[in-house]
């Protein structure tokens, strides 16, 4: 939660235990067939940090059948037992908060006030599952019926479950998911993004310490065609997969492609999150709101400001004043407390923007970039970028990097404004900054969007208070972190007795 940012003091002690180096960990499945050996980069040097082992299609099928046979007992073991054993896992993350910072910095490029956030955030996530976990799997639910007939409803797990995560969060997204389906009783086979499996195994151990079965929890690390090959598998009952729109549409075909039972897929998915600002905002708070949004975490967050509405007669001064915050943004090694803005997390992932900002220009639109350190030559860093544009739809997709687009709009075109919005299809989060309820209570009513924030940073989620997820071309819902998630990954069943028998 970056409005709550931790104490300078806290975050200075764990820097200084984080920089006391820790072994990387090696993440095998199994080390003795046939996996690929594969090499991980530091996004910030490029250099090597770890090496992991790719699942192969044995490694993929014994874990499917440990993970199957170990299922029946886990779910038996009901929401109490399994509340404890994830909170013990939680207190394990929460006690290796420094080596976690440190694989965050390392593998994925973090900053450290994005690592320290990261893990306080799986570890709400794996409190807050557990807390369903003993509120919705005890005792069976009484059900009304006629005179003589008794009728109870049960939560089971569903089955065998695969969560999907991407690199973006390697902690929080990897952990939020694969708790929620142990704590419904499912056994999980958990893969991590490629790019960052060493975050990934380093809490897989820790679950395992706080006495998560091995065979109840497993570790599959490897790329898209290990994920591939386990969603289609139908022996997985479900999968919780979070990652770009395309990879969602791709496992929904999967799963729709496979005999015997019908897979149930829990989806989160990417956004074109959109900020609309009139004349009665704040401009101190919008330049704030607006530079954290679209920069911090270098933009690869899910719900990163990409598209910048400016009511006209207002834009000018408001984007003088944003790009005057914009030119103070310190762009460097994540390992510097001082750094806002680290590297993007690969060569893939760079030269993608670097492509799209290279066709805008092509296409006559203005630009604004700032200069690259010298520090910054050797690792995969994109310059923070300003696009200015006619509209959001002169976007054809979401664009995953410290990239801010801006749009001018009349104050009469609000409505044109949101339909533009809509017609992306994606639905995630949405900021307005206006100090007009009427405004506010006009687009709360037209917009489709996930998370709609009100004149407050549009980052982010509070696991419990701000559950977090979209609609359409963003995710199935429901939302993470709220109280209707876990349900998904659970079957009912209902059993009637006839009393008088
Ligand atoms: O996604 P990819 P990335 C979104 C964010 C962005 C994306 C970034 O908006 O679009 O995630 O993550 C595996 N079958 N969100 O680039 O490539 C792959 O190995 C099965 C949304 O990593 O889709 C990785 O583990 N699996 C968000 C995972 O899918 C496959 C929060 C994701 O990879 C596969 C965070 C296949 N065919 C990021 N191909 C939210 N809405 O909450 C790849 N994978």
């Amino acid at each position: 939660d970056l409005a709550h940012p931790p104490e300078m003091e806290e975050l200075r002690k764990c820097l200084a235990l984080w920089r006391k180096e820790h072994p990387v960990a090696r993440p095998t499945l199994r080390a003795d067939i046939d996996e690929e050996l594969v090499e991980i980069h530091a996004p910030q040097t490029g250099k090597v940090v770890g090496e992991y082992m790719i699942a192969s299609q044995r490694d993929i099928d014994l874990a499917i059948a440990r993970a199957t046979a170990a299922q029946p007992a886990w779910d038996a073991l009901g929401g109490e037992e399994r509340a404890q054993l994830l909170i013990k896992a939680s207190d394990l993350l929460e006690e290796n908060t420094p080596r976690f910072m440190d694989l965050c910095r390392r593998e994925a490029g973090k900053t450290m006030m994005d690592a320290v956030l990261e893990v306080r955030e799986a570890v709400d996530f794996l409190r807050y599952y557990a807390c369903e976990a003993r509120m919705l799997f005890g005792a069976p639910q009484p059900l009304p019926g006629p005179t003589g007939e008794q009728n109870l409803l049960r939560l089971h797990g569903r089955g065998v479950f695969a969560t999907i995560s991407p690199w973006n969060f390697p902690l929080a997204i990897f952990m939020g998911p694969t708790a929620a389906a142990l704590a419904a009783g499912n056994t999980v086979l958990a893969k991590p993004a490629e790019q960052t499996p060493l975050i990934a195994a380093l809490a897989i151990d820790l679950c395992h310490e706080a006495g998560i079965p091995k065979d109840v929890l497993q570790l599959v690390p490897g790329d898209g065609k290990v994920g591939a090959a386990l969603t289609s598998d139908p022996r997985i009952a479900g999968v919780a997969f979070t990652g770009s729109t395309g990879t969602a549409h791709a496992i929904n075909r999967s799963l729709a492609a496979r005999e015997g039972a019908i897979g149930t897929l829990i989806a989160e998915t990417g956004g074109q999150n959109a900020l609309i600002v009139d004349s009665s905002a704040l401009p101190e708070q919008v330049t704030r709101d607006v530079v954290a949004s679209a920069f911090q975490s270098a933009g690869q967050r899910c719900s990163a400001l990409r598209v910048l509405y400016l009511q006209e007669d207002i834009a000018d001064e408001m984007l003088a004043m944003i790009k005057g915050a914009f030119e103070a943004l310190v762009i460097g090694d994540p390992a510097d407390l001082a750094t806002d803005v680290g590297p993007v997390i690969d060569a893939e992932a760079r030269d993608k923007l670097e492509a799209h900002v290279a066709e805008m220009q092509e296409s006559g639109f203005p630009v604004w970039r700032r200069e690259l350190p010298e520090f910054c030559k050797h690792g995969h860093y994109v310059a923070p970028t300003i696009i200015e544009l006619g509209s959001i739809l002169d976007l054809d997709e979401e664009h995953f990097g410290p990239i801010l687009h801006v749009v001018r709009y009349p104050a009469s075109a609000l409505g044109s404004v949101i339909d533009a919005i809509n017609a992306t299809g994606y639905g995630l989060t949405l900021g307005l900054h206006s100090r007009i309820d009427e405004t506010r209570r006009f687009v709360e009513a037209h917009a489709r969007v996930g998370n709609f924030y009100v004149n407050r940073n549009q980052i982010g989620a509070v696991v419990g208070s701000q559950p977090f997820g979209g609609e359409g071309l963003s995710g199935t819902g429901p939302k993470a972190g709220g109280p209707h998630y876990v349900t998904r990954f659970a079957t009912e069943r209902v059993t009637t007795i006839d009393t008088t028998a």
